[in-house]
């Protein structure tokens, strides 16, 4: 059944109304941010032939129209690689839907439909995207800061601006340190944002650059927030030359036939590029030091709870 006092105690909250200031806030200061860099927007995809496999959530979203099956969008990082023909630095905020397990509604950190700010550039080397990201943490995190203090104060969130560079790992270090479930430890033992570098490729999904001087790990990144607030941000290089693409599909044992159009692309020429994306509530979770997802935005979706 539908929780209607729940959602009514939270969303008359003036907890829940300054929550919606910060990331009203924290969307206005990406773009502001992005446009400086001379990003453009585009506008999300939200149904299609083709969406990112992430192949550990195994219920795909599907609606057929006309005869056609569509998938509901997991990310856009193929709308974003092939929208380079047209742009080549280009963002969006992106709604995803991950059917999650039901027993992630504990985790604190998942919702099952979210929105991340998903970014592309042309020719660009993962260097470039550990600069950017670096930079635009810094930029979000001191305007709102400098905007939203009253807002922090509520909160009791003492937000620190972190130095850049910032920290850098590999998976490796990170699994040597801390084993195979590192995430948490990791995330709980530092205090300022950490870079956690090239991972496997079985970790990883096919369009992940694989290093071209070591098989079988990627160049790619994921962004750690400090104080148990888990992963911030995900992307890397990606693969675009076709018959590349063709067998990391293959070594995933996912059957061509699904991503037949966007291997016409492949086949025509992709534009190397590299990108990242940052989950938003996520980030509102840290900026605020909320412990539950479920409190960052208007109809937060829990694995397994009915929502609006
Ligand atoms: N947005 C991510 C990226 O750019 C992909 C994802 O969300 N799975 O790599």
């Amino acid at each position: 059944m539908y929780d209607i006092e729940s959602a009514l105690t939270l969303w008359l909250s003036d907890r829940m109304r300054r929550v919606l200031h910060i990331q009203s806030g924290i969307l206005d200061f990406s773009r502001e941010f992005l446009k400086q860099k001379e990003f453009v927007e585009i506008l999300p995809v939200v149904i299609s032939p083709i969406t990112d496999p992430l192949t550990d959530h195994r219920i795909r979203g599907e609606v057929e129209c006309y005869g056609f099956r569509y998938q509901i969008t997991k990310s856009m990082i193929f709308h974003k690689q092939l929208s380079l023909y047209s742009l080549p630095r280009l963002y969006t905020f992106s709604p995803n839907v991950r059917i999650e397990a039901s027993e992630c509604r504990f985790s604190g950190k998942h919702l099952i439909e979210f929105v991340q700010l998903d970014l592309e550039v042309k020719d660009a080397r993962r260097e470039d995207l550990l600069n950017l990201g670096e930079e635009l943490f810094v930029h979000i995190l001191t305007r709102v800061k400098a905007d939203f203090a009253a807002e922090l104060k509520f909160f009791r969130r003492d937000l620190k601006i972190p130095s850049i560079p910032f920290r850098r790992i590999t998976y490796s270090e990170a699994v040597e340190s801390y084993g195979l479930d590192y995430d948490n430890k990791l995330s709980v033992s530092i205090d300022e944002p950490l870079w956690l570098l090239d991972f496997p490729e079985e970790n990883r999904e096919f369009y992940d650059r694989e290093n071209p001087d070591r098989p079988g790990i990627l160049i790619d990144m994921d962004l750690i927030y400090p104080e148990g607030y888990g992963e911030a941000l995900s992307g890397g290089e990606r693969e675009f030359e076709y018959e590349k693409i063709k067998r990391r599909i293959m070594r995933k044992g996912i059957d061509f036939k699904s991503y037949e159009i966007y291997l016409l692309f492949a086949q025509k020429g992709l534009l190397p590029s590299a990108g990242f994306g940052i989950g938003i509530e996520r980030l509102t979770r840290y900026i605020c030091g909320i412990q539950q997802i479920a409190e960052t935005r208007m109809f937060a979706k829990l694995p397994g709870v009915l929502s609006l």
